[in-house]
């Protein structure tokens, strides 16, 4: 899992409305709008009830410790997508407390491991690793204009790609998985098997020839330059997850408006239009 540095965010908060006019440009709908399509839930709704949602970005200092500008680039984000937003004075503990004795709507915080956003009001939580595969997967899906019976590569079997490859199929793509240690594709296939018919998950190990079959790409590991520029077509469509990016910049530069990477922006965006419109499940 990579944990992000101080030099991948400081920039984001400046460059957010670039960013979703680009996002605008490559899928039709920006920041909040892919992040509902990944939620599937009405965009006017969330933009009614966003700004009286109030979340407390909580900093963590264990492990190894605040990341400079991490929060308050979270809550930039979370402004930015027209959510009330803070970041919290105190931090760990004492950052929840006050949450709650503010009457905080939910909060977000991350330590080495795990990022969550945390409904207080109905206990409903959004795993950072798991929305963003999702809203990636939402990003590839309109980038293609509807990515049902197309091939789409999900490369690194991880929770992100994991997440990914369970929203391609609800999106009723044809879904192609790659991982370079053939265990994790071998396990998140089993996994797939009871949501999809055995047709529409394959695993393929030859990474060459997965490229060169699949126009639509999830690329989802922590590994820089694995989609080599010679396979690289102005045709394909890629959504990039992982950190580092996967595409050198001479791909970036092949690829234009074909490709889609963040490193926070959309996962963040999508965290709080869950934990906004999920609905806390009843217990028997
Ligand atoms: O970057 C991370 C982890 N790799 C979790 C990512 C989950 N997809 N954590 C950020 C740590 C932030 C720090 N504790 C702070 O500044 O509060």
């Amino acid at each position: 899992m990579t944990r992000l540095k101080s030099s991948d965010i400081c920039d984001i908060a400046l460059r957010l409305e670039k960013y979703d006019q680009q996002l605008l440009k490559i899928t039709g709908r920006t920041l909040v709008g892919i992040a509902c399509h990944a939620c599937n839930v009405d965009e006017r709704t969330v933009r009614q009830k966003s700004p009286s949602f109030l979340i407390d970005v909580i900093p963590v200092t264990s492990g190894q410790g605040i990341i400079t500008d991490f929060s308050k680039t979270v809550a930039s984000i979370l402004k930015f997508s027209g959510f009330n937003a803070r970041v919290s004075d105190t931090h760990d503990t004492a950052g929840i407390v006050q949450a709650y004795e503010n009457r905080s709507d939910a909060v977000m915080m991350a330590d080495d491991k795990r990022f969550v956003g945390i409904n207080l009001n109905n206990r409903c939580v959004a795993d950072n690793s798991e929305v963003t595969g999702r809203v990636f997967a939402a990003a590839l899906d309109l980038m293609a204009k509807g990515i049902k019976d197309r091939d789409a590569l999900v490369m690194g079997c991880g929770p992100v790609g994991k997440a990914a490859a369970i929203a391609l199929l609800s999106f009723n793509a044809r879904v192609v998985l790659y991982d370079n240690r053939p265990e994790p594709a071998r396990i998140l296939q089993k996994s797939l098997s009871a949501l999809a018919p055995e047709n529409q998950v394959r695993i393929e190990e030859d990474l060459e020839k997965a490229l060169l079959d699949c126009q639509y790409i999830i690329e989802a590991t922590p590994v820089q330059n694995t989609i080599p520029e010679k396979l690289i077509s102005g045709r394909m469509g890629i959504a990039a997850p992982g950190v580092p990016l996967g595409v050198s910049s001479k791909g970036c530069g092949i690829l234009k408006d074909r490709l889609v990477h963040d490193k926070l922006e959309l996962g963040v965006t999508a965290m709080a239009v869950s934990i906004l419109t999920q609905k806390e499940e009843t217990r028997s």
